[in-house]
Order: C-alpha cells, then structure tokens, then sequence
C-alpha cells in the first residue's frame, strides 16, 4: 500500500476495507467498550466480556462485507459468538475480509475497573491475518526507531533468541537514550521470573502488568507513550492484534509459538499429550512440529495489504482515556484507529441521545 504524502492523495491511496469499513470500524469498537464500561468494577469479568462480544457481534453484523472471524472467542463448540470461522457482516457488497477481534481484552482489569481494559480489533483482505491457534506466543515488540536503526545497522538486530541486554541495548541505541531510561512491559506472571531478573539486571526499567500486553505492544511506536518495549509470552490473538497495529506504525514485532504445557512447566506425559491434542489444528495451519519454532515476524503474522485496526478504551490506558458515562446512556470514548495508508487517528467521541435534556460536557 502506497504511503500518501499528502492528505489530498488519501483516497487513492487506502484500500478498499480502509477506505469503505474503517469509518464504521471505529463504531464498533466504541460500542463494545460503551457496553463493557457500564460493567466495569463490577466484578463479574465474565458478564462484561459476554455484553462487549455481543455488541461487538451486533455492530459487526451492519457493516456490508464478508466477514469472516479468524481470531476470535475460540472454537464454535466453545464460544457462542464471535468463534472463530463465524461468518459475519451483511454480505452485501464484495469486501471478502478476515477479522480478529478481542471484544473486551483485559477482562480482569474491567472487571477490577483497573486500568489497561480495551475493545480492539483489525481486518484485512483474505488471508491477511494469521490465524494460529489459542496457544501462548513469546514475543517482542519495539517500535518504528528501532526498525529505522535495524535499517542503518544491518548487523545489529533484535533477536528473540539473543540475551535481554542485546535487544535492549539496541532499543536504547535507537532512541537515543541508556538502557536505564528504558521501560519494559511485561506480564506478571511466574513464567516471567527469569525475563525479569535478566531485564533489571541489564538495568532497564521494569513495568509489570496483571494483564493486558496487547495496547502496551502499541504504545512502543507511540511517542511519549512511555513504553519503549513489550516482552514475554501472551496470548495469540493479543500478538496478532498488536502485530495488526505495529505493522501500520512502522514497528517490529517478532513471535514464536509456545505450546502452553512448556510455558507453565507441566510433566513430560502431560506436555506429550497436549502436543497430541494441538497439533491436528496446528497442521492444519501449515504449523508442525519441525516449524513450530520458527520466528514469525511482522509480515507473517500480518501478512494483509490492506489492513485496519481500531481499538477503544475501557478503562485508561497508556494513551487513551477511559469510556465515560454520562446520564440516560450518553458516553463519550477515545478511540485509536488507523489504516495501511498511513492515516491514523485518535478520536474522541460523545454520543449525545437528547441534546434538551443532556448538556454537552466537554
Ligand atoms: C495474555 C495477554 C493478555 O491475558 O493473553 C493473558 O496477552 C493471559 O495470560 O493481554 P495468562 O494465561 O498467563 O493469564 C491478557 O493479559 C488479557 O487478555
Ligand atoms: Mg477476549
Ligand atoms: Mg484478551
């Protein structure tokens, strides 16, 4: 997809999903947030994901495409809505697209009214989103500074499988600071202890999370955003979502399936046997036990020309305010959304039902 050097030359230079869906896109993520803001510190995380994927699928099913889920709630016999392989959209018109949703990513925190909460989603043309299964992914991502560096320094590069201090080195090369002014995202979580242990020992600034690595994976190519770098192993469709958005702002993220057994240190018979039980959807995906480790990069993971990504906040987040709830059902949201093109916008939006009866707050 061609860059536009001017906002004059934006229309021949979107696709035709950013061009026709990503306006509504933005909708339906807002929708999803409105819905799972109204169960936020409610602490049922399941009835504020249940309330943002119905709503999510609500909005979904107006928009003139056809859709089709590919990263989504998990598997028909599992998830009621939004499983993967559902068709969505009107079918009308001859938009084929592929989508990944995360209707409410951070359930927890929601539920807790903590911050990091999101509705977030992307799409791209058939074929342009991996569609892995539910399994952990390692990964690391970095932003659009750290891909221009790689580029005049060919053989300094990141690396998923090169020491922490080599990768943070770089990242600090590329922003023009010490590795001690860097902050590292992280999940929480005993899996990490050692990622943790090398990255404080490497003498860069730790930020652990309960939950909720996807919208920090954006911040790193975000300026001012204060996170320079996301690591460690989360789920899969958080990585492909983040890989949607960083493919569009330039940054770099590099992943690696992980079967969950290895990750949570479970006996050999048990990892045996959940290798058994994965891999028939795993091949199916072109995925074997030879390739399983292979690194998939930006451009695997989100291999779609014409790629739109949308993503609004529930509660605050490192660069979005939190959804407001004003009387009768009035909100107003913020939302980041953006296309291939290059045009990326940070809307912030108040739905007024009664313009007599509700005073604009602004
Ligand atoms: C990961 C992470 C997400 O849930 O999927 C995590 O990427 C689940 O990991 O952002 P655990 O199984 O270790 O809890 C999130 O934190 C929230 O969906
Ligand atoms: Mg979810
Ligand atoms: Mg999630």
């Amino acid at each position: 997809m061609p860059h536009p050097k001017t906002v004059e030359n934006m229309f021949e230079c979107a696709g035709p999903i950013e061009y026709q869906l990503l306006p509504r896109l933005i909708h339906v993520t807002e929708a999803a947030a409105i819905a799972a803001a109204y169960q936020m510190g409610r602490g049922d995380k399941k009835f504020a994901d249940q309330v943002a994927v119905a709503s999510m699928r609500r909005m979904l099913n107006k928009l003139d495409m056809k859709g089709i889920i590919k990263i989504g709630e998990g598997e028909r016999d599992e998830a009621p809505m939004l499983y993967i392989g559902e068709e969505v959209g009107t079918g009308v018109g001859d938009l084929e697209v592929d989508i990944a949703v995360d209707p409410l990513e951070g359930t927890n925190l929601c539920a807790d009214g903590c911050p990091g909460s999101v509705a977030v989603m992307a799409m791209a043309e058939r074929g342009g989103i991996f569609h892995g299964p539910d399994i952990y992914m390692d990964k690391i991502v970095v932003g659009p500074d750290v891909v221009r560096y790689e580029m005049e320094h060919p053989n300094e590069r990141i690396d998923l499988d090169a020491p922490v201090r080599h990768n943070l080195e770089i990242v600090a090369k590329a922003l023009g600071r010490s590795v001690e002014e860097l902050v590292v995202v992280i999940l929480d979580r005993p899996r990490h202890a050692q990622k943790i242990t090398e990255i404080r020992e490497a003498g860069a600034r730790v930020r652990l999370v309960t939950d909720g690595d996807l919208m920090p994976g954006v911040a790193t190519a975000i300026r001012g955003s204060g996170v320079h770098m996301v690591m460690g192993a989360g789920g899969s469709g958080e990585a492909v979502l983040t890989a949607a958005a960083i493919k569009i702002l330039g940054g770099k993220i590099l992943a690696r399936l992980v079967l969950p057994s290895v990750a949570n240190g479970k006996s050999k018979e048990k990892i045996q046997e959940e290798i058994e039980e994965k891999m028939p959807r795993l091949e199916k995906m072109g995925i074997t036990l030879e390739n399983l480790n292979d690194i998939l990069d930006t451009e695997r993971l989100v291999p779609g020309k014409d790629v739109i990504f949308s993503s609004t906040a529930v509660t605050p987040g490192p660069f979005l305010r939190e959804t407001r709830l004003f009387g009768g059902g009035d909100a107003r949201v913020h939302t980041i959304s953006m296309g291939a093109s290059g045009a990326v916008r940070f809307t912030d939006s108040v739905y007024i039902k009664d313009k007599q009866e509700t005073p604009l707050y602004l």
